[in-house]
């Protein structure tokens, strides 16, 4: 289980339901995780802070537990691997 706040850096598209970082989003509000979000520049290269944490420019990106995850497929496998109910028992699959 993650014990800091998690951030999640996402792209500046409004909606939940449209892209991986929208995507990211739901499965950390679903799984319980209290969250801030950055909202990143459109522009690859006027991600600054991405590139620091990351070395590379997509979002979504998580920092959590000390370390930057990108790619929303290896992100949703850490929420579901480290969600604060997993004690309470196994997580709901339908979405
Ligand atoms: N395979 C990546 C794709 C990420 C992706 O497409 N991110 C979008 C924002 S939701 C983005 O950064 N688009 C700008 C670009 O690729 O130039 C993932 O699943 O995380």
């Amino acid at each position: 289980m993650s014990s800091e706040k998690v951030v999640l850096h996402r792209c500046p598209v409004p909606t939940e339901f449209l892209c991986p970082c929208g995507r990211v989003a739901r499965e950390l509000r679903k799984a319980g995780f209290d969250f801030d979000q950055v909202r990143v520049p459109m522009r690859k290269s006027a991600r600054d802070e991405v590139q620091r944490l990351t070395g590379q420019a997509s979002v979504p990106v998580i920092e959590a537990d000390g370390m930057a995850l990108c790619d929303s497929k290896r992100i949703v496998e850490w929420i579901a691997a480290n969600r604060p109910e997993a004690e309470a028992g196994p997580a709901s699959t339908s979405d």
